[in-house]
């Protein structure tokens, strides 16, 4: 008998009831009680288990099947260091909103502060990260007066499990946003013992949930809609009911539609972005200097649209915060007055000849030439050919090859830094998912994420892959996240890296021209030449290199492996 265990026990078939359908945990001492129950869970068909060695893969991990299903995720831990290894993870899910539950385990209260081994000041740990921390006692076993009506145990597990489930879907705090939630659990000896036979214990006091009230929009102002990472297809949904033009981002889920304008950075700075009125923002837009200008306008009405994440707040009078909005039938109807026809279409035609001066493919190929009877003619076009495949492979046709090879069953994740921009100025619309931490923007933690996204998107046989486009120096930063133990499921997941020998996003910035080259060199490209390949062995990932177009192509759509690394090496510079 454990009180630890029949707590743990307790805790978990709690969160189940509530909606929680995943557990990913690291392995320690402390925390044996909540490993043994979950393994037991899992194995029963209660909960999903995903064991990982390092705390902070494991956070990102987390993060990523909660990102995917929008569903709250536990990540459980020891004590010690390795709680202080979830902080990223936890500042992203603040930012971002995405419910991942902490739950810690630590020794009594009274050893803090002892030099008791592994036993620091857990509580607190998050700061203002998280929706709600609670430092619980040690279990002692069934209570006089039980407070848990299932196992009569103290503390009381259901509301634990209420409390924190509430707190991480926003249904607890005034803002309704998602986020992290920590629970610090101490534990006396026994630390374990037999995990008892329980059912997922019944609720009956859901509260039904009141959507909240819409800000009907008014019409007739020129307007543009913003969606920022994490906007999702609402975004979409307005802009084509109001017949606005749609700046997308490429993670917005909301990157489709006949009113998207990919050009959004030129067109922006162009004469046509002065006559906007109003500008309707959905998520976080993170990848452009332009729509920040843009929503620090004091002649522009900005509505921005709560969507589960932070929300940006441009500093001016004229901004409205908003739930939700609603395109009423008055602004239907004027949406199809031709002013207003006149304004999407004036953006959608500036986008596309934008975009075709842009174009970073090669010229089109002359289609009749194969069928000519002029033997220069056909010569000519197989050298083109020829050409195409062996073209050596930019940062913009890396994004669209990627975008290209990916299909609504399939994941994109894309990592901070150069090529989720790239992405964000090429790609056409299409919807499919897209994952991308845009909370803080790290480096950290993409292939665990990614990973995470693959893991819950492939829960059924439909699931397609997960693909990750991401620089090296991101892929370096996690490359712990590599790393699945034996007889763990391995998704597929195939990283593409763009190898350009170090963080060559920092090339585009002021100081890149001003400081010693030298200098700048080493403290902010920070160049590496790691064996990719090797890494890939090390871990058991097969690993492609691709010099070309052909080899692209061909190792995005037949991976090897459900664990696969593509390297690309692109120029340094350009
Ligand atoms: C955790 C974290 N540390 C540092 C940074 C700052 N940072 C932004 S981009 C970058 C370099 C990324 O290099 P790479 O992944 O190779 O992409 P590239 O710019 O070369 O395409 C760094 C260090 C960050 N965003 N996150
Ligand atoms: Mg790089």
């Amino acid at each position: 008998m454990s009180p630890a265990t029949d707590f743990s026990v307790a805790l978990l078939t709690h969160l189940v009831a509530r909606g929680l359908r995943h557990v990913v945990l690291t392995p320690g001492s402390r925390s044996q009680a909540l490993a043994l129950a979950a393994a037991e869970l899992d194995r029963r068909g209660i909960l999903n288990l995903t064991v990982r060695l390092d705390e902070r893969s494991a956070a990102f991990t987390a993060l990523g099947i909660a990102r995917e299903t929008g569903l709250p995720v536990a990540v459980v831990t020891t004590s010690g260091t390795a709680v202080g290894n979830l902080l990223p993870t936890v500042m992203e899910a603040h930012h971002s909103g995405v419910p991942v539950i902490v739950l810690s385990a630590d020794r009594p209260a009274e050893l803090r502060g002892t030099g008791a081994n592994q036993t620091t000041w857990q509580p607190g740990i998050f700061g203002a990260f998280v929706r709600l921390e609670v430092d619980v006692d040690a279990p002692s076993g069934p209570a006089d007066e039980p407070v848990d009506e299932v196992l009569g145990l103290s503390p009381d597990a259901a509301a634990l499990a209420a409390q924190a489930m509430d707190a991480s879907l926003g249904l607890a705090g005034a803002d309704g946003m998602p986020g992290p939630v920590h629970l610090n659990l101490q534990f006396r000896e026994p630390l374990s013992g037999d995990v008892p036979e329980t059912a997922v214990p019944r609720l009956h006091d859901q509260a039904p949930s009141h959507p909240r009230p819409a800000h009907l929009l008014e019409p007739g102002l020129r307007t543009v809609v913003v969606a920022g990472d994490g906007a999702g297809a609402d975004a979409e949904e307005v802009a084509h009911a109001g017949g606005w033009p749609l700046i997308a981002e490429v993670s917005s889920g909301a990157r489709f539609g006949p009113n998207l304008i990919v050009a959004y950075r030129s067109l922006l700075g162009s004469e046509l972005a002065r006559h906007v009125e109003r500008v309707i923002v959905f998520g976080h837009p993170t990848l452009s200097r332009e729509v920040p200008a843009l929503l620090t306008r004091d002649d522009v009405q900005i509505v921005v649209v709560a969507s589960g994440g932070e929300r940006i707040t441009p500093g001016h009078e004229g901004r409205m915060l908003v739930d939700r909005v609603e395109v009423g039938p008055e602004a239907v109807a004027a949406s199809r007055e031709p002013d207003a026809r006149a304004w999407l279409g004036r953006w959608v035609v500036a986008s596309r000849a934008q975009l075709e001066l842009d174009d970073p493919e090669l010229p089109a190929p002359d289609v009749e030439a194969p069928r000519s009877g002029d033997l220069k003619r056909r010569r000519e076009y197989a050298k083109a050919e020829l050409a195409a495949a062996r073209a050596t492979i930019s940062r913009p046709i890396l994004a669209l090859s990627v975008w290209r090879a990916t299909w609504p069953h399939d994941r994109l994740v894309l990592g901070a830094s150069r090529l989720i921009r790239e992405a964000d100025k090429v790609v056409p619309g299409k919807k499919i998912t897209v994952h991308a931490n845009r909370g803080l923007a790290g480096i950290d933690g993409t292939v665990s994420t990614a990973i995470g996204v693959a893991l819950a998107s492939q829960s059924d046989a439909k699931g397609g892959i997960t693909r990750v486009l991401l620089g090296d120096l991101t892929l370096l930063h996690d490359v712990g996240g590599l790393l699945i133990g034996d007889g763990e499921t391995r998704p597929r997941v195939q990283l593409i890296v763009g190898n350009d020998g170090g963080g060559t996003i920092f090339d585009s910035l002021e100081v890149a021209f001003s400081a010693d080259p030298d200098a700048f060199a080493r403290v902010m490209r920070t160049p590496q030449s790691v064996s990719v390949e090797q890494l890939a062995a090390a871990y058991g990932w097969s690993y492609t290199r691709a010099t070309t177009r052909a080899e692209l192509d061909r190792a995005l759509t037949s991976p090897e492996g459900p664990l696969s690394i593509v390297e690309v090496p692109l120029a340094e510079i350009p």
